[in-house]
């Protein structure tokens, strides 16, 4: 690996490790009754004590550690008392800045049984990333992450929010460039080498469109369907991709 980057790498690599084992303990909390306050309060103190921040707690006035988005909350979803019950669907996001550097990832997770529908949603909007993260390598164009994606999603029936994208990350919690989940092969810039980016397609059941809303922050599908979303911090390098938030089972 080239010295210019093994430095960004080892240190997202760390931040990644630190986010992607929050989840992997809310992951153990996600069940009927479990309040959405209680998953951000295991987030904050998961990574307090792995000696990180939390990043998203007070960026641009964010109230909490990690953003909860049930149902048809497509991202954003702020923390609170909702408790959370048998059939829901919920998105947990979070970043963790260790030593500098940010790791952010997200992942949906199934609240006991949930509807045959949902199950083809959260599947087919994880399946959607990494069937575009497994593209990934210098010289590949933008447009063939957000071509694939919204290929694999339309083929099945769902569509891809427009309003949010995925994002450079680094020193900085968000970089260009934009990682835009729709498009078309052999469009945008050539990816290099180096650069580290998040791809977190949000999918819905029904139509792309959204709105915030009146709390400045959560954004909501405009015809109430069900979204999910899943989200990794990737690396590229020459000859392919290191995924640095990776769940540990
Ligand atoms: C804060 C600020 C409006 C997050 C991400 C928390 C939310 C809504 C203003 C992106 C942008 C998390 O985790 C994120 N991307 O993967 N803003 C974020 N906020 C916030
Ligand atoms: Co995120």
């Amino acid at each position: 690996m080239s010295e210019s980057y093994k430095e960004a790498f080892e240190k997202t690599r760390s931040a990644g490790i630190i986010a992607a084992g929050a989840l992997d303990e809310v992951a153990k909390i996600a069940h009927p009754g479990t309040r959405t306050d209680e998953i951000d309060k295991l987030c904050y103190e998961f990574i307090n004590d792995h000696g990180a921040y939390s990043a998203p707690l007070f960026y641009r006035g964010f109230p909490k550690s990690c953003c909860t988005s049930t149902n048809h909350v497509v991202c954003h979803g702020i923390p609170s008392e909702k408790v959370l019950k048998e059939g829901d669907i919920v998105n947990v996001d979070v970043t963790a800045l260790k030593d500098g550097w940010h790791g952010d990832t997200s992942r949906t997770f199934e609240i006991g049984e949930v509807s045959i529908k949902a199950k083809k949603l959260v599947k087919t909007t994880h399946d959607a990333m990494m069937k575009a993260i497994k593209i990934v390598k210098e010289d590949i164009h933008l447009g063939d992450i957000g071509d694939i994606i919204q290929s694999h999603v339309e083929a099945e029936g769902f569509s891809v929010v427009q309003d949010f994208c995925g994002h450079g990350i680094g020193q900085i919690f968000h970089k260009e460039p934009n990682i835009l989940h729709y498009g078309k092969k052999g469009t945008g810039e050539k990816i290099k080498a180096g650069m580290i980016f998040t791809i977190e397609p949000m999918i819905n059941i029904g139509n792309y469109e959204t709105k915030t809303l009146n709390d400045g922050w959560t954004a909501v599908t405009k015809d109430k369907s069900l979204s999910a979303q899943f989200e990794h911090t990737v690396g590229v390098t020459k000859d392919g991709y290191e995924i640095f938030t990776l769940p540990k089972n």
